[in-house]
This record gives structure tokens, sequence and C-alpha cells, in this order.
């Protein structure tokens, strides 16, 4: 198969990227590499060291498959990005491209106007790349858990649609779920899933969303396999998640950093799974398109204190409460069903102490490259 990453030099794209070439897929990388951008702008870093593009690439060829990889902002390079879907004839587009980070989307409104005209017009161009070019190209789009909002006010959380009987009518419909964000980024991913349904009815877009959880983990399979194929591992207080923070500072001595009471509830995954997800849903595309198929990619849920006291007992760590930087919930409960991606396969790596122990040896060794400074860099909310 033939598939197209968009954002395959970011944190989870790239490992993705390396995992389809693996399982024998011909990948094309579309990149602006806007992520190394905003580190030097933050002033921040990855604690890793990361190749170059050039250098990820041939090693990735040589030691691996067939990857190439073209720089286009597709926000702003419609017709180039469509030429280009126009020459490789990709069979699938896997799409990462767009600013991930809550705490980035909420800084100011450059951030917040950013992060808006960036996912929402790279959404709408793919979309419109693939009306134009070839409507059978399955896109599989990375969402997230946080359109949903964190709660149990409607239950377990199902699989992007929510049954309910309307009152008037006493009718069952499937609706899809009501969007709760807690950020603008969030919101980004809420207003994704209305072009999804928009294109997906019109022109019978074949679509698979995948809502994930916090991803965390930093090395696949095949980024162990060369240290140009190293992934990116974030622990500043915008783009570092909740779990690599914690490890990462019990590497360094800093106390974990919990914000709130430590009662926020969510959803996690290891970035293999990541890969593997993404892989799985590529390769099974849907086989009707009456409506946009969502999955949860998520492997188990544990409350931000529970993390935080697995990795004090096991590394020796203090805890620190801060006064949350962002409107959430002080706690919540959560329960999520992730049977679509089972269905296909899927068999979740759960936390445990060895792979948390994996994590930490990286830490460990590339501590050094932590600035403590950018810790407690998030913006308030
Ligand atoms: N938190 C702490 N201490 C920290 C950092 C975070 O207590 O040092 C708490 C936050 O308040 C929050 C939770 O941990 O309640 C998760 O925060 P996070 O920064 O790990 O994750 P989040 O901002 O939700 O975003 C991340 C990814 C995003 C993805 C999302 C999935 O950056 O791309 O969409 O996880 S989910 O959270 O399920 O919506």
């Amino acid at each position: 198969m033939k598939v197209m990453v968009l954002g395959g030099d970011g944190f989870c794209g790239w490992p993705t990227a390396l995992k389809l070439v693996n399982r024998g897929h011909d990948v094309m990388i579309v990149d602006n590499f806007s992520r190394r951008g905003i580190d030097m702008e933050l002033n921040s870093n990855s604690l890793t060291r990361i190749a170059d593009i050039n250098s990820r690439i041939d090693s990735a060829n040589m030691l691996i498959g067939p990857i190439d990889y073209r720089f286009i902002d597709i926000a702003e390079q419609y017709d180039e990005f469509k030429m280009l879907v126009q020459q490789w004839q990709p069979d699938t587009i896997v799409h990462f491209a767009e600013q991930r980070a809550a705490p980035y989307s909420m800084i100011s409104q450059k951030e917040r106007r950013y992060t808006v005209d960036n996912n929402i017009n790279v959404t709408h161009n793919v979309l419109n790349a693939i009306v134009d070019v070839d409507p059978n190209i399955h896109l599989v789009h990375l969402g997230t858990m946080g359109v949903y909002g964190y709660s149990k006010d409607f239950g377990d959380i199902p699989e992007g649609y929510l049954n309910v009987k309307v009152n008037s009518t006493e009718k069952d419909v499937d609706i899809l779920y009501p969007t709760n964000p807690g950020s603008v980024y969030h919101m980004t991913k809420s207003m994704d899933q209305l072009l999804f349904q928009f294109y997906n009815k019109n022109w019978k877009l074949k679509i698979t969303d995948l809502h994930q959880g916090i991803v965390w983990g930093t090395e696949t399979e095949e980024t162990k396999m060369d240290p140009d194929l190293v992934n990116r591992f974030d622990y500043d207080g915008i783009y570092g998640t909740v779990l690599n923070r914690f490890i990462s500072q019990a590497a360094a001595d800093v106390p974990l950093t919990i914000y709130g009471t430590g009662g926020q509830k969510r959803a996690f995954i290891h970035i293999e799974d990541t890969a593997n997800c993404v892989s799985l849903a590529a390769e099974n595309p849907p086989t009707n398109t009456d409506k946009v198929r969502i999955f949860n990619q998520v492997s188990e849920v544990c409350t931000v204190k529970e993390l935080a006291e697995i990795i004090s007992k096991q590394y020796g760590g203090s805890i620190a409460y801060h006064e949350n930087p962002r409107k959430e919930l002080p706690a919540n409960d959560l329960a999520v069903s992730n049977e679509g991606l089972r269905s296909l396969g899927f068999e979740p790596i759960l936390l445990n102490v060895s792979l948390i122990d994996d994590v930490k040896f990286i830490a460990e060794k590339v501590k050094g490259n932590l600035n403590k400074s950018n810790v407690m860099t998030s913006p308030k909310w």
C-alpha cells in the first residue's frame, strides 16, 4: 500500500511512518517542520537528540524500507499538495499535520489563531485534495479523546457516536458525540469532526478518525534501530505530556508536578501502540462509507495522581502539588470503549514497571539535556 504521512516528522508521525515502512508499505512523509520551529520559538528542546530529516530518511531507507519526504506547508500550499497527491497516488493519507499541544494553543491570541488557522486549513485542504484527485483515498486522521470532554455524564464514552432517544419522537438515533473541548487545540479537533462528517455525507469519502488518549514512552521497535531514527521526548510545560514529564522529572530529581488535586482521570496509550493502531486502521479501511468511522485509540485510564504515585514509589521522587494552570474538572470519572481497534487485532500495551523502566533509562541517559527552567512553562487559562 502507498501511504502518505502528513506531519510525519513529529512525535507520533515519525514512529508511525517507520512502523508502516516496516510492515511493508511504501511511505511518503509530508512535513513543514513546524514542530522543530516551535522548539526554537519556545526555547525548548527534545531530551533526545533528533537527527535532521535527511539523516532520518537515509537511515530508514537503509535499515527498514522505502520512505521519502517532501517539504510542503499544507495549510498554505494547496496547489503543491494537490499536485503531489496527483503524482504520487497514495492509497491512504494519514493526517498528523496539526499543532497538537493544548497549552501552546492557549498562550495568547497568536498561538490560538495559529492553531485554528493551521489545523482547520490543513484538514480542509487534505479533504479537498482527496475530492479533486481521487475520492477513493482512505483518510486516517489522528483525533483526540479531548473532543468528548472527560466525564461520565453520558455514561461510558462510546466510539464517536452517542445513541440517544429523542423525546418528541421517541426514536433511537446515533448522533456525533456532543463535543466538550478544554482548549483551542481540542476545539480544532472537534471542528475537524464536522468537516469529516460533511465531506463523508456529500462525497462519500472514506474516513477513519482515531480519538487518541495521552501518549507516553518515546521509543518503538523501529526508532531503536539507529541513533538517526530516535524519536523526540518532550518534557517541557507546553509539549511534554504528563507521564513522560513525570518520568523525566524523576530522572532529573525534580519533584513530580501534579496540577491541582491529581484527580483528573485520562486515557493513556504507549507510542508503540500509536504506531500499531494507525497501521491497523490504514490496513483495514472501512467497508462502507455511510458514516465516518471513529475509533478510540486508548489502552487504559488512570488518574494523574495514580501515575505520580507509581513513579514516585518506583524511583523515590517526591511529589509537588501546583495550582492547576488549566480550567478543568479537579477530579472526574472516565470509562472508554476501545472495541473498534480491538476488533482489528489491537492488544494494548498496559502501563507496567518494566516499560516505564525503559523510558526512565533513556531519561537518565539524556537528563543532562533537561533545562529545569522549561518544566513549569504552562500558560494559565
Ligand atoms: N498534568 C499535570 N501535571 C503536569 C502536566 C499535566 O497534572 O505536569 C495534568 C493536566 O492538568 C491534565 C493531564 O495531566 O489534567 C493531561 O495533561 P497532558 O499535558 O499530558 O495532556 P493534554 O494537554 O490533554 O494533551 C495531550 C496531547 C494532545 C492529545 C491529548 C489527548 O498533547 O495532543 O490530544 O493529550 S487527551 O488528553 O486524551 O485529550
